[in-house]
């Protein structure tokens, strides 16, 4: 029934929706301002894309880092990553919501967000000397069922946006705000974490004290750490949290919700106000107002605002941002389903697996027969030997649970 040319087509429907089903930050609000970040679906492409807050990528497929990359400099801040070219000023005690444009449900994991102090103007930073204290975490939330309700299940209730806290204790300067969550879906082999480190610039304000000692991203994780190649699909899950230690201080995560957008602003250029030594007249020169637009209804999904700068020296640097309709939270309805179950047949000399070894899954070239219990599919990427009883659990998003790779 099926010609080439109908196969064809439906593998390229697959493939766009597959790539569509993963995630980027699109901007972040501070104080109901919203900066745009660096698109890295969009922004390869145009001849001359805006200068943002958020560093450049060349993840253009809305992909990862894998653990095998865990010593390179793409675990920094993604695939090739360069400095962004503007910053946010935000102070220290207040919180940054970042936006992410979508998640799917079956990327479970861990929300991480580190600072580093730029010593200096992070738009021109030696991203291998950034030195990464982490502010905030949170993993595994509820493990009664496997996989878990995780931190990326939160994000996603809360209009796929995160809420962090600048610590209040912060000292002033420029910092690089690292943010990042883990997919899990596939972590039960060895290298099938998927990272997905995002960065930004920020000058912090206040009259704080600490800067706390970081690692270099290089050093932050390896790939057999036990919350990087694990298997979450068991329930009772004591989820271990990759990463050093969170700084004294703070507590792992504040209190989630969706920021309203009360405005845009555009990116600041230049070394900010930080704890960098650049000559004013320098600074004065490339500094762009960061003009804000205020709009009186948050929720009405207004256009776009458009801010242009007025620097004499230097190019102007113009800044479509769009704002976003503030949605409170829009919990997307559990959907649960059974899922399907499958005994193969054993040929061969391949071993059955043992209860509760992986059976299946995208790329999985081992046992597909269960030695005791049923290969249940979780996933495309994972599928599981598990006992009978434990064999009708919701399977994770429809189609969001597609991956590329
Ligand atoms: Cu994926």
């Amino acid at each position: 029934m099926q010609n080439f040319r109908s196969s064809s087509l439906l593998a390229a429907l697959v493939s766009a929706a597959s790539v569509a089903a993963h995630g980027h930050v699109s901007n972040i609000v501070i104080n109901g301002v919203s900066y745009q970040t660096y698109d890295p679906t969009v922004f390869p492409y145009m001849s001359d894309p805006p200068v943002v807050v958020g560093w450049t990528a060349s993840d253009t497929d809305n992909g990862f880092v894998e653990p095998n990359s865990f010593a390179s400099g793409d675990i920094i801040c993604h695939k090739a990553a360069t400095p962004a070219g503007g910053h946010a000023q935000v102070a220290a005690g207040d919180s940054i919501s970042i936006q992410w444009d979508t998640w799917p449900e079956s990327h479970k994991g861990p929300m991480l967000d580190y600072l580093a102090a730029c010593d200096g103007d992070c738009s021109t930073v030696d991203k291998t000397a950034l030195e990464f204290f982490k502010i905030d975490e949170a993993g595994i939330l509820d493990s009664s069922s496997a996989p878990g309700t995780w931190a990326s299940d939160v994000l996603i209730q809360n209009n796929n946006t995160w809420l962090v806290q600048i610590p209040k204790n912060l000292k002033a300067g420029n910092y690089v705000l690292r943010h990042e969550t883990i997919a899990l879906h596939s972590a039960g082999q060895a290298n099938g974490a998927q990272n997905y480190p995002q960065c930004f610039n920020l000058e912090v304000t206040g009259s704080g004290t600490e800067v706390p000692a970081g690692v270099k991203a290089t050093e932050l994780y390896t790939p057999t750490d036990p919350g990087i190649e694990v298997n979450i699909y068991v329930s009772g899950l004591d989820y271990q949290i990759p990463g050093p230690a969170l700084i004294s201080g703070v507590s792992s995560t504040v209190a989630q919700s969706s920021s309203a957008i009360t405005a845009s602003a555009s990116a600041t250029v230049g070394s900010g106000s930080g704890s960098g030594s650049v000559s004013v007249s320098t600074s004065a020169a490339a500094t762009t107002t960061a003009a804000v637009q205020t709009t009186t209804s948050a929720a009405a999904p207004s256009s776009t605002t458009t801010t242009s700068s007025s620097a004499p020296a230097q190019q102007t640097t113009t800044l479509v941002t769009s704002t976003r309709a503030a949605s409170t939270t829009s919990a997307p309805a559990p959907s649960t389903t059974v899922a399907s179950t499958t005994t193969k047949t054993q040929t061969g000399s391949v071993a059955a697996q043992t209860l509760y070894g992986q059976c299946g899954g995208m790329n999985w070239s081992g046992p597909s027969a269960c030695a005791e219990g049923i290969c249940t599919q979780y996933n495309p990427y994972y599928s599981q030997c598990v006992e009978v009883a434990a064999a009708a659990v919701p399977a994770s998003g429809s189609s969001s649970s597609s991956c590329s790779q």
